[in-house]
Formats: C-alpha cells, sequence, structure tokens
C-alpha cells in the first residue's frame, strides 16, 4: 500500500497521545497518516534567522510530523503577505481589501520551492502527495519540475472565485494553471468547482470533460467537489460529556430564562460579524417585544493579527458592540455578549446546545464547520435552530433544513431571528433531522475517503 505524504502551511498532527485537541480536518488526516502510513509535513510556526534546510521530525500517536522553521521575510511576503493578503480577500469575493505586491508574489513562489526542496527527498517512489490549500497551490508544480512523478493532490478549503474576480490578480493564469500539475483537485462545493472549470475553459483554453477530467496541453486533471464534514461522532459525543453538560448548565443559568443566540467564529471580515450585529440591532429595534427576552453571545478568537484588515475588524467591532449596547442595555440585560477567546471543543459544544439560534452569516466561506457542530450538539429531543448565510459552502448540503439568509440584508437577518425564536418544536425536530442525516453521512472521514480514492484510483496518475 502507498504511503501518503501530506503537505500544509501547518502541520497539526498530534502533539501527544491525546489527539482529543485537534480540530475535525487534523483529526481526520491524522487518522489518514495512520492508515496508510507517511509523513505530515508543513511550517513549524517558529521563525529562524536563516533557514539552513533543518528538518525537525517528530513522531506521536502513530503520526510523523516533520516541520521546517520560516525566516521573518517570508512570514512577511509569503505568509502574512500573499497567502492572506492577496489570495484570502481576493478568493472570498473581497478585491477591495485584496493588495497585489509583486514582492508577496515573490515570497510565495521562494517558499513553495523552498518547500518543494526540502520535501521532495523525503517522497519515496510509490508514495501518494496530498497537499492541502491556498498556501501551496505552486507546490505541485514546483515538486513535479524536480522529478517527483507520484500521484498528488491538491485540496481548497476556500472558495474559487468566479472568472471576473480571479481575472483581477496579475498572475492569475499562471496561478491557475498550477492546478495542472496535479491528478486530483478538490472543492468544498459544485460552485467552486464549476468557478474553476469556468476558468480553465475560457482563460486557459482548457477543455472540461463530462466525466471531470479538464484537459490542458496534454495535463488531465480530476476535479471534483468534496464537500468537507465534522468528526460527528466524537463531536456528538463532546456534546454530552461532563464539560459540555456543565458549560450548558452554567449558560443555561446565565440566561435567566432568555433565549441565547450564538455566534463562533475566528474574527475573520469573511465571517460577515459586522453584518451579523447590524442585522441582531435591527431585530431589536423592529421588535421591542422581544428585548430582554434573548441575547446574542459571539464568541470571535483573534485571528491573523499581523494583517491591518484582521486589526480593523477587531476595532469595527468593537465599536458596533459598544454602539448597540449602549442604545439598547438595561440594568438587568445585555444584548450582546461579546468574547474574544478560544474554548476547547467540549465545552463550545454545550455553549452550541444551549443556544436557541445558530448564527452563521459569513459573506463567503469554502465551507463552514461551525453551522455543522451547532447542529451536531443540538439536543436531539429539543433542537435549536440554525441560521444559515446562502454564501457559506456548508448551504449546499444544509439547505434542508437551515434558514438560509442573505448576510448583506439586515432585515432578512431580523425576520429570520424572529422566525427561529418561534418556530416549533415538530418543524425544529424535521429541519433538524434532515440536516443531521446529511451531517452523519457526510462527515469528515467520509470526506478524506472521497478524496483519497479518487486520488488513488486507477483513472487518474496517467503518468
Ligand atoms: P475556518 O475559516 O477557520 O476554516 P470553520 O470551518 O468555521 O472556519 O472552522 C473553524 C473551526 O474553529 C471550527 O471547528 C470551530 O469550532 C473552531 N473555532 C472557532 N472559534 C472558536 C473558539 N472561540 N473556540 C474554539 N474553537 C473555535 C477554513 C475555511 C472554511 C472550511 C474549513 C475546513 O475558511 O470554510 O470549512 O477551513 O475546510
Amino acid at each position: 500500500m502507498s504511503r501518503l505524504i501530506i503537505i500544509s502551511n501547518r502541520v497539526s498532527a498530534p502533539k501527544d497521545s491525546n489527539s482529543g485537541a485537534q480540530g475535525g480536518l487534523a483529526v481526520a488526516l491524522s487518522a489518514a497518516l495512520r492508515e496508510y502510513g507517511g509523513i505530515w509535513f508543513g511550517w513549524s510556526g517558529e521563525t529562524t534567522d536563516h533557514f539552513d534546510g533543518h528538518i525537525n521530525f517528530q513522531r506521536n500517536a502513530g503520526v510523523t510530523s516533520a516541520t521546517i522553521d520560516l525566516e521573518e521575510q517570508d512570514l512577511d511576503e509569503y505568509y502574512n503577505g500573499y497567502a492572506n493578503r492577496t489570495l484570502w480577500p481576493l478568493f472570498h469575493y473581497r478585491i477591495d481589501l485584496a493588495e497585489y505586491e509583486r514582492g508577496f508574489a515573490g515570497g510565495y513562489q521562494r517558499v513553495n520551492d523552498r518547500f518543494a526542496d526540502t520535501v521532495r527527498p523525503l517522497i519515496e517512489e510509490d508514495d501518494v502527495v496530498w497537499i492541502q490549500d491556498y498556501h501551496m497551490f505552486p507546490l505541485g508544480q514546483g515538486l513535479r519540475k524536480r522529478g517527483c512523478k507520484n500521484r498528488m493532490g491538491f485540496f481548497l478549503h476556500i472558495p474559487w472565485p468566479p472568472r471576473r474576480l480571479l481575472n483581477t490578480l496579475p498572475e492569475a493564469a499562471e496561478l491557475a494553471k498550477t492546478m495542472f500539475a496535479y491528478d486530483v483537485v478538490g472543492f468544498h462545493t459544485q460552485e467552486w468547482l464549476e468557478s474553476f472549470q469556468d476558468f480553465a475553459e475560457k482563460d486557459l483554453g482548457a477543455t472540461v470533460h463530462d466525466d471531470g477530467m479538464i484537459e490542458l496541453e496534454g495535463r488531465k486533471v480530476l476535479a471534483i467537489a468534496a464537500p468537507i464534514g465534522i468528526d460527528a461522532k466524537e463531536f456528538i459525543e463532546g456534546a454530552n460529556s461532563p464539560t459540555a453538560r456543565l458549560a450548558y448548565r452554567q449558560m443555561k443559568d446565565s440566561a435567566v430564562g432568555r433565549d441565547m443566540i450564538v455566534g463562533v467564529d475566528r474574527l475573520d471580515y469573511s465571517k460577515g460579524l459586522d453584518e451579523r450585529f447590524l442585522g441582531y440591532e435591527r431585530f431589536l429595534e423592529r421588535h421591542p417585544e422581544e428585548r430582554k427576552e434573548v441575547f446574542l453571545l459571539q464568541i470571535a478568537p483573534p485571528s491573523r493579527g499581523g494583517v491591518e484588515s484582521y486589526q480593523k475588524i477587531r476595532t469595527t467591532l468593537e465599536g458596533l458592540a459598544g454602539r448597540i449596547n449602549g442604545a439598547y442595555a438595561d440594568v438587568d440585560w445585555v444584548p450582546i455578549r461579546y468574547v474574544n477567546q478560544g474554548y476547547p471543543r467540549d465545552q463550545l459544544a454545550g455553549i452550541y446546545r444551549a443556544a436557541r439560534i445558530g448564527l452563521v452569516t459569513p459573506l463567503r466561506d469554502g465551507m463552514n464547520l461551525v453551522a455543522k457542530e451547532y447542529v451536531a450538539a443540538q439536543d436531539p429531543e429539543d433542537p435549536g435552530v440554525l441560521i444559515l448565510s446562502r454564501f457559506a459552502g456548508a448551504a449546499e448540503q444544509l439547505k434542508v433544513g437551515a434558514v438560509l439568509i442573505n448576510p448583506y440584508s439586515s432585515e432578512e437577518m431580523a425576520d429570520a431571528i424572529v422566525q427561529g425564536l418561534r418556530m416549533g418544536r415538530e418543524e425544529r425536530l424535521k429541519r433538524w433531522r434532515a440536516m443531521m442525516d446529511n451531517i452523519e453521512t457526510e462527515d469528515v472521514i467520509w470526506w478524506r475517503k472521497r478524496f483519497t480514492e479518487a486520488l488513488m484510483s486507477e483513472t487518474v496518475g496517467a503518468d
């Protein structure tokens, strides 16, 4: 059996034998590495004055990781630069925030070349290589240039933008062409897949075949939609753990009979947090009778503090929360509880369960796992309501039961909150069951198998 080489910007291999602290993606990739053997390669998260090729190998809980340090300039140009100031905003349809700097593009290529140089000697003849996400588009091409003939796959965790937006990137065609170094490329949704096919066809002159193959200059890549799921079983167990029960009880006690609406997101402009606060404000304004009957708990740990747009969103949200609380709070009630820290998963599960509404309103999101976690954590006898942006990848699967909204519309959001608060138990149960059927079937293990099976199938990898 082939070994698996997973390459991603950061490595989330288990730190010790207790892998419970890992997120769903890390759990699934670690499980794949245990099954196939192999290595998880990536950046250590540390910096060094001068990179001398040193690789740090570790083996924990049956998973081998290999990490390298990066230099400060790499962080500026590759990670904070091209990855998070150019590609992230552009791929989330925010060309107003995207910065196109040649220095960033150069740094991105340099770090990808460094990854290629360093990981190449670790790859053996029969290994299968699986590269993750937008930090690493050109890595497959770099490995091919270094003689790597192995099967190689790439999975994009964020949306693929429509071609007219992508074409604002000076090196759009070169970037898209790097996808043809792979044998299989995967996206979360049919929509992102179609955007890629469209770009390939109209801007690169590729041919899109009915069987999912896309052909360019003699190279064929299989492009698939493979929506990521959560570790549903583990999450449901987590929601029933003593930690979750305690968190649930504490939330219920502190709610003193009021309905809680919960939002949980990294502090990121793609998550539609300003719009969420504004939608909630509209709800308070339009429904004086509901004031003091509800509150919004927004949990948003800061991320990417090295990027200015992330510092800005923090300030904006603090301002909005302050303004709304200032306008509506009373001595015995605060409409928004806004907290900026992370919580252990089991505790989060208890908090989700205590919430009558899960408010997930990204302006654009590759998938959004919080939506699935919120549903999985619910009490099967008395579940809450998921309000979900139609622009989250998760909407493709969860539209069967979620209340879908346009997050740009405060009015739709306000109406959906009222609908959620007033929804009877029978309808809540019906909607929840429909979503759970999907979440339990298409979980993260299903996702991982769907991708690796495509990658290892006989029809791909003609070399
Ligand atoms: P993210 O943008 O990080 O992921 P998401 O899918 O919602 O978004 O995952 C966030 C994870 O972080 C969830 O598992 C959530 O529980 C956890 N989390 C968030 N806030 C937390 C807090 N305060 N405390 C503890 N945990 C917290 C990217 C893409 C998504 C895609 C995933 C996976 O942007 O669209 O779904 O990758 O492919």
